[in-house]
């Protein structure tokens, strides 16, 4: 099968720093969920300082977003987290089950990254649950729903050689601790654009078919790494098998507000929304600096994946 690409909205960047009510540097990678019938993006927000907060955008229609006044979660000043957060909070990723969104967010300290869990119902009011890894971690996504009882997340730990370019899986009874992780899904030789690097992207998606799985890649070059977006379905019933990986990309930094910024080159997605017409709404990151949106057809994209066959990256036995 050709490729399947994700159609840019021809209205990008939908929100920059400029639109924001408060002043900062970059707006990106942006947590997405839908909120009764708004589209909700929880907003990776770079101050001028450096450290990130979350802001709040709403939009009725997925592309024209009005943003709150006031960021809605920033890093600690007590307990727990306060020295894990103290150089800021980064890159939430939104997960609705029941009434209830779960955060995974990157908690940013002097010593490195951990992940960090919080909950809402209302993206005002964000509650801290607690610390979900170790140091050197910096993607995780939580399933929407428990599979054979437990909760399920992806995550790519930073350390260990192959650590550094891998999707790993883990499981959790209570969303705080997590365990029994096993290597899944790692980078492919021969797709260039996916030979570095990769890890989660969007929370998984169900489909019939199975979990789609919308991934960042990177690939080295002598001016840093390119970051694009790939596409992958799990089985459902059992995550860590890989029954489709396109060997193409779906998104890659073409325009200028991807192509330059913050950090040049670079999409970069922590969220999708899927609508009831079939359509994915799959928010990201231009260059670290813009969001951006980006459409493509959740069928198609299973189709495609499973077309190309399954991952063999990993060789596991489960
Ligand atoms: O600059 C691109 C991205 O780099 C990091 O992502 P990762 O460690 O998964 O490659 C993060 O800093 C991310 O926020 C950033 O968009």
């Amino acid at each position: 099968m050709g490729k399947v690409m994700l159609k840019k909205y021809e209205g990008n960047p939908i929100i920059t720093p400029k639109d924001m009510p408060f002043k900062c540097e970059t707006v990106y990678n942006s947590g997405a969920a839908k909120l009764g019938d708004e589209y909700i993006l929880l907003l990776r927000c770079g101050r001028t300082d450096g450290r990130s907060v979350f802001g709040l955008a709403r939009s009725k229609d997925g592309y024209n977003f009005e943003i709150h006044p006031e960021p809605v979660f920033q890093k600690a000043e007590s307990g727990i987290f306060k020295n894990p957060e103290n150089k800021g909070v980064e890159d939430p990723r939104v997960t609705q089950i029941g009434d209830t969104y779960y955060i995974f967010y990157s908690c940013f300290a002097t010593y490195g990254f951990q992940i960090g869990i919080a909950k809402t119902k209302d993206f005002l009011h964000i509650e801290r649950m607690g610390l979900t890894t170790a140091i050197d971690y910096r993607n995780c996504v939580l399933f929407p729903e428990k599979i054979n009882g437990e909760y399920v997340r992806f995550e790519r730990p930073n350390f260990a050689n192959a650590g550094n370019s891998g999707i790993f899986i883990s499981y959790s009874p209570d969303l705080i601790h997590w365990g029994n992780q096993q290597f899944i899904m790692t980078t492919d030789p021969y797709d260039i654009w996916q030979d570095n690097k990769i890890g989660p992207g969007a929370p998984p998606i169900k489909t019939p078919r199975g979990w789609l799985n919308i991934y960042h890649a990177t690939t080295n070059t002598m001016a840093g790494q390119i970051y694009r977006l790939g596409c992958a379905v799990h089985d459902l019933n059992d995550p860590r098998k890989v029954i489709g990986r396109m060997h193409d990309f779906i998104l890659a930094p073409e325009a200028p507000y991807e192509r330059s910024g913050y950090v040049a080159n670079v999409v970069f997605t922590c969220g999708a929304v899927a609508d009831d017409d079939g359509t994915l709404k799959v928010y990201y990151g231009g260059a670290d600096t813009v969001m951006c949106v980006a459409e493509g057809n959740i069928e198609e994209l299973v189709d495609a994946a499973l077309a190309d066959g399954p991952d063999t990256t990993v060789k596991v036995e489960f």
